[in-house]
C-alpha cells in the first residue's frame, strides 16, 4: 500500500478537514525494529521485548517531519508567506524542507558552532536563511517568540500546537505496529519537551492503552530533572542542548499521569548507548537519539524498571548521518594498507 504521509493516514484523529491542501513528504510509517541483541545486553534472560522506533528514517532524517507537515500545512492554510524557528538543527532542517515544498520563505536561528554538520548542510541546501546566533537555543527561542509578535511570520517551533498534533501520530503508529496495543514503557530523549508531550497526547487519544514514560535528559542539560533552568546547557548530544524547555509543564504532567520517570544520563553513557545501538543492532543514530536507551539501561541497572516480560519501545529520534563529526571523532581510525591482496591477507591473519 502506498503510504500518504501522516495527515492523510490519520486524518480522523487530526484537526484537518478534507479540503485542506496537505504539504507532505510522505513522512511517518517508520519501522519498529525488534532489538533482541540489545535487549539481551540490557537485561539478560528476562524476556524483555525491546523495540526501536527508528524515526531517523523520516524524509529529513528526524521525527520533526511528523510535526512539520502539520505546522506547514496549517501555515499555508492561514496564508503565511514566511516561517521561522529556533533550533538545535533538526527542527530547522525539517522546517526548511517543508517550507521549500510549500514555496514559503524560511528563517532558522541556530546556536553558532553547536549545530551538527548534516543539519546545517540540509538547511542550507533546502534554501533556508540560516541565522547563526551568538547564544544558545534558548536565546534563539526567546528571539523568535518576540519577532512573531512584531512581524507577519509564522512560528513553527513546538510551542505551535500543530507541531504536537503531527508528532502524536508516532504513538498511533507504535500501537498499530504492536498489534493494537501500547507498550509497557515508552523511552525517549527530552530536549524542548515537545515530543514527550505529543506522544502522551497520542496515546491518550488513540485508546489502545497507556505506557509509562521514561524521559532521558543529558546531565549537562537537564532542567526538568533538576527542577531549574540551566543557564549554560552543555552536552555532546547537541540536539538536546536546551536549558529551558518550552513544553516543560506539559512534560511534567505527562510524566505524572503516566507514572513515569525523567532522569539525567552522562555524555559517556549517551555515547556508550549510541555505540551499542550501532554495534549490536546495526542502527545508526545521532547521539541525542541514544539518550532514551541510556536512560533505560540506567533505570534497569538501578532496579527502578523491572524489564521482566515487558514490552519497551525506545524512540530513536534522528539519523546517525546528521552528526558525522561526532561519529568520526568517537570511532576507531580506519586502517590504511597498500593496494594489494598480500597486505590484506597479512592484516587479516595478524588481527584475529
Ligand atoms: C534528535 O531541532 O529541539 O524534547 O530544535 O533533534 O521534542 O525537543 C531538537 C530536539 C530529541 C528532543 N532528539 O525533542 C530542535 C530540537 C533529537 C532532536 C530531541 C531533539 P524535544
Amino acid at each position: 500500500m502506498k503510504w500518504p504521509g501522516i495527515i492523510a493516514a490519520y486524518r480522523p484523529y487530526l484537526p484537518f478537514d478534507d479540503q485542506t491542501q496537505i504539504i507532505t513528504l510522505n513522512e511517518g510509517n517508520t519501522p519498529l525494529i525488534r532489538a533482541n541483541r540489545l535487549a539481551e545486553h540490557l537485561a539478560p534472560r528476562t524476556g524483555l521485548k525491546l523495540y526501536l522506533k527508528y524515526e531517523g528514517l523520516n524524509p529529513t532524517g528526524s521525527f520533526k517531519d511528523r510535526g512539520m507537515t502539520a505546522a506547514i500545512t496549517q501555515a499555508v492554510q492561514e496564508g503565511a508567506k514566511s516561517v521561522i524557528c529556533a533550533s538545535t538543527g533538526n527542527t530547522a532542517a525539517s522546517a526548511a524542507a517543508y517550507a521549500a515544498r510549500a514555496g514559503l520563505r524560511c528563517l532558522v536561528l541556530v546556536p553558532e558552532g553547536k549545530i551538527a554538520l548534516g543539519k546545517l548542510a540540509a538547511c542550507l541546501t533546502y534554501g533556508a536563511e540560516v541565522i547563526s546566533i551568538q547564544g544558545s537555543f534558548d536565546d534563539g527561542l526567546a528571539m523568535v517568540r518576540e519577532i512573531v509578535q512584531r512581524q507577519p511570520v509564522a512560528l513553527v517551533n513546538s510551542i505551535n500546537p500543530w507541531r504536537l498534533e503531527g508528532q502524536k501520530t508516532g504513538a498511533f503508529e507504535i500501537c498499530d505496529q504492536l498489534g493494537g496495543r501500547a507498550p509497557d514503557w515508552h523511552c525517549l530523549p527530552v530536549g524542548n519537551a515537545g515530543n514527550i508531550t505529543a506522544y502522551w497526547m497520542g496515546y491518550k487519544q488513540y485508546g489502545k492503552g497507556l505506557p509509562r514514560l521514561l524521559g532521558g535528559q543529558a546531565m549537562g542539560a537537564a532542567p526538568i530533572v533538576r527542577g531549574e533552568v540551566v543557564q549554560q546547557p552543555e552536552t555532546v548530544a547537541t540536539a538536546i542542548r536546551i536549558g529551558n524547555p518550552a513544553r516543560w509543564r506539559e512534560a511534567v504532567q505527562a510524566l505524572d499521569e503516566s507514572g513515569g520517570i525523567i532522569t539525567a544520563v552522562s555524555d559517556d553513557d549517551i555515547l556508550a548507548a549510541w555505540k551499542l545501538l550501532a554495534r549490536l543492532e546495526g542502527v545508526f543514530v545521532e547521539p541525542a537519539s541514544a539518550t532514551g536507551i541510556a536512560a533505560l539501561k540506567q533505570q534497569i541497572d538501578q532496579g527502578e524498571i523491572d524489564p521482566t516480560d515487558k514490552t519497551i519501545v525506545c524512540v530513536l529520534t534522528g539519523h546517525g548521518l546528521k552528526d558525522p563529526e561526532t561519529a568520526v571523532s568517537h570511532a576507531t581510525t580506519p586502517v590504511t594498507l597498500p593496494a594489494n591482496t598480500d597486505s590484506l591477507e597479512q592484516y587479516l591473519t595478524t588481527h584475529p
